[in-house]
């Protein structure tokens, strides 16, 4: 463990990248602004499962560059990037054969964009991570959802019916998506889907798990075996409470303060703005010196700063995160490693 560690514990700075179809919706449906994290919106919304995939119809990032991405990762003083492969809302952004709801099968575009990444990570000597919802799936069935009260951001006016629906089925708010039982959505989506990403794709140096709504020992057990086909892989410590500790911690949006440390392995995730996923109307951008001051701050208890991009549905970084990276990389020349 100490060799596999070795790499990640030098690092200090990532980037972590949400992208997905919600890029696309940008916070609104329907012309409602839809409360929290971009990504979320679905859930959020409780947007019919019909209604969500039709938005696929529309996602067409042709302006996406991963080659300009990573650069962009790597003049910031980045040392490994962690993308969505798959968020809560099931949007597998490669292409599966477990499942035709994915970028390549189900959108205009018809491509896998993490193999880009894969190459234009391994041509500039940076470390390519996966973001990889296991628990929560609102659209393949059988996937679990977070149960979140109506009163948190805006319950879709068109399903007056649809609270008492999800109640009553377990965060779920579409029939759609209890088809089949959560055993059958980790043995036929789930695990193959992450043994897709660990074989399709060369080396992956981090699996990174969310959310264990739901989340059994045994299906855990299920998904850590999977992890075999890498075996230098790290992990973070979501893949189930408890008994599944992982290689780190993950605080979120948060720095320990120094009596919290506790010679775990940990790094802060964080926002630029107030979203992971693009919201085209999110403009609490933190300053540059607010970024380094947190970075510096991590460094120095040991941890590392995941910090993270929200592209675009055209497939480009908002502006204002290209012109943080920018000035992060700025100081990072002067006074860092980079
Ligand atoms: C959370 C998720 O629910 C958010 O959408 C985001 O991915 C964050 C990093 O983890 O728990």
């Amino acid at each position: 463990r100490e060799e596999r560690m070795q790499w990640w514990r030098e690092a200090r700075f990532g980037m972590f990248i949400h992208w997905g179809d919600y890029a696309q919706l940008a916070g609104s449906y329907k012309g409602h602004e839809i409360g929290r994290g971009g990504e979320w919106i679905m859930n959020r919304g409780k947007i019919p499962v019909a209604d969500y995939q039709a938005s696929a119809r529309r996602f067409n990032p042709t302006k996406y560059d991963a080659d300009a991405w990573v650069r962009m990762a790597k003049d910031a003083g980045m040392k490994y990037i962690v993308i969505t492969a798959k968020h809560h809302d099931g949007f597998a952004m490669f292409k599966s054969a477990a499942s035709k709801w994915n970028i390549a099968d189900a959108t205009p575009y018809g491509k896998d964009v993490l193999k880009p990444l894969a190459e234009a990570c391994k041509k500039y000597g940076i470390r390519l991570g996966f973001y990889y919802s296991q628990a929560q799936d609102w659209n393949n069935p059988g996937g679990a959802a977070a149960r979140k009260p109506a009163s948190e951001g805006w319950a879709n006016p068109d399903s007056a019916a649809i609270d008492a629906y999800t109640l009553a089925h377990k965060g779920h708010w579409d029939p759609a998506q209890t088809t089949a039982s959560m055993g059958e959505y980790i043995d036929k989506v789930a695990v193959p889907q992450v043994k897709e990403l660990l074989t399709n794709y060369g080396d992956v140096a981090v699996l990174w798990w969310d959310t264990p709504t739901d989340m059994t020992d045994e299906y855990a057990q299920k998904l850590k075996d999977a992890l075999k086909l890498q075996p230098h892989i790290i992990t973070n410590d979501r893949l189930k409470r408890p008994n599944f500790p992982g290689d780190y911690k993950t605080p979120e949006q948060k720095i320990p303060k120094p009596h919290e440390l506790d010679h775990t392995d940990w790094e802060t995730c964080m926002t630029m703005n107030g979203t992971w996923g693009y919201k085209s109307y999110d403009h609490k951008w933190k300053s540059v010196e607010t970024l380094v001051r947190n970075l510096v701050d991590i460094a120095s208890k040991g941890g590392n700063y995941l910090l993270n991009v929200g592209p675009t549905a055209s497939g480009e970084f908002p502006d204002e995160s290209i012109q943080s990276l920018q000035g992060i990389g700025k100081w990072m020349k002067v006074n860092g490693t980079a």
